[in-house]
């Protein structure tokens, strides 16, 4: 390649590069705001605190990104999503204030602070967390949000199914019952896909009820979710490996310390790296169809492989 076509390749990546950061940052500001306005509309209570804690001013938000991109490509308005993302955000934050509990993975540091358990106490860590997963309910049922009841019942349905024992929290109790053992290829990755792609399964599922899609569309969205998560799942082991705790924000080399069953530990860091690499770019041969229409989602998944956060 000449110097000119590098320099111009290198260019154009780290111009998206800054893109998706911007968009990421922008989508964390809206879904935040949503949410301080949400919780001070509401009476107050002691658990206000640790769950703001828990779900504001930190993360990526990269759940909320993946529901707007979508949403570009069906055309549907921002207002329409916000309070999507902003349920899937709280039942996200809720899962990983569990997830550092002493009873979990113990973990005492999460995006770049003490863990909610360590500020708060683990009584009300507990209590935090299941208020957020009912807050997301509440934000999805609110009669300000105006979705019609059939749709608003079928987003219910899904984001309920996503996160309990068929979803994210099933994926979770065969995380915590694998460690130490030997596991097969394909138990991992309904494993990875339970704990982690449900969520991502929800939030492309949800948009595909607003866009009013047929069934095999919703279908088809919601198993595109769950490779999404997948390939998540993948980058976030590539990171515990090779990440560093200053820009992850949370302690990294857990997972051999711990015994866990992930991909890479069963492929080795070779086989991991090509199967992640295969996985995108079935991602994104599925969302080609939609041509310009789904530039910001194509590098969205772009970056959920490259990223180092
Ligand atoms: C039923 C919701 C629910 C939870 C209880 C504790 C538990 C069961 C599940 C844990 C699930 C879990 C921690 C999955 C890991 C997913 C993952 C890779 C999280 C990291 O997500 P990022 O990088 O985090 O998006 P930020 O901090 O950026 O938001």
């Amino acid at each position: 390649m000449s110097k000119f076509y590098l320099e111009r390749s290198l260019k154009k990546f780290l111009k998206k590069k800054i893109m998706i950061k911007s968009r990421l940052f922008k989508n964390a500001k809206k879904v935040d705001k949503f949410l301080i306005n949400y919780l001070k509309k509401q009476k107050y209570s002691l658990l206000v605190k640790p769950m703001k804690y828990g779900v504001i001013s930190g993360g990526k938000k990269i759940r909320s990104t993946i529901i707007l991109d979508l949403g570009k490509i069906y055309n549907i308005k921002e207002k329409q999503l916000l309070n999507i993302c902003a349920a899937v955000e709280c039942i996200h934050s809720y899962s990983l204030i569990h997830d550092d509990l002493p009873c979990m993975d113990n973990d005492a540091i999460r995006r770049g602070k003490p863990s909610t358990h360590v500020k708060f106490g683990e009584a009300s860590a507990v209590l935090a967390g299941s208020s957020l997963l009912t807050l997301a309910f509440e934000i999805i049922a609110d009669k300000k949000y105006s979705l019609h009841s059939k749709e608003k019942n079928e987003i219910v349905r899904s984001l309920a199914a996503c996160s309990g024992h068929t979803g994210i929290a099933g994926g979770q109790e065969l995380d915590l019952k694998f460690e130490n053992k030997k596991k097969k290829i394909s138990q991992i990755i309904e494993m990875q896909k339970k704990k982690t792609g449900k969520l991502f399964n929800f939030c492309l599922y949800a948009v595909g009820v607003i866009a009013n899609k047929k069934k095999k569309e919703k279908k088809f969205l919601a198993n595109l979710g769950e490779e999404i998560g997948l390939l998540f799942q993948l980058a976030d082991d590539f990171l515990d490996k090779k990440g560093t705790k200053r820009i992850l924000g949370k302690p990294v080399k857990k997972d051999n310390k711990k015994g866990k069953s992930t991909l890479l530990n069963l492929m080795g860091e070779k086989k991991a790296y090509l199967y992640a690499n295969k996985l995108k770019k079935k991602i994104l041969r599925k969302i080609e169809k939609h041509g310009k229409k789904a530039k910001d989602l194509t590098h969205t998944i772009q970056f959920i492989l490259e990223r180092k956060f």
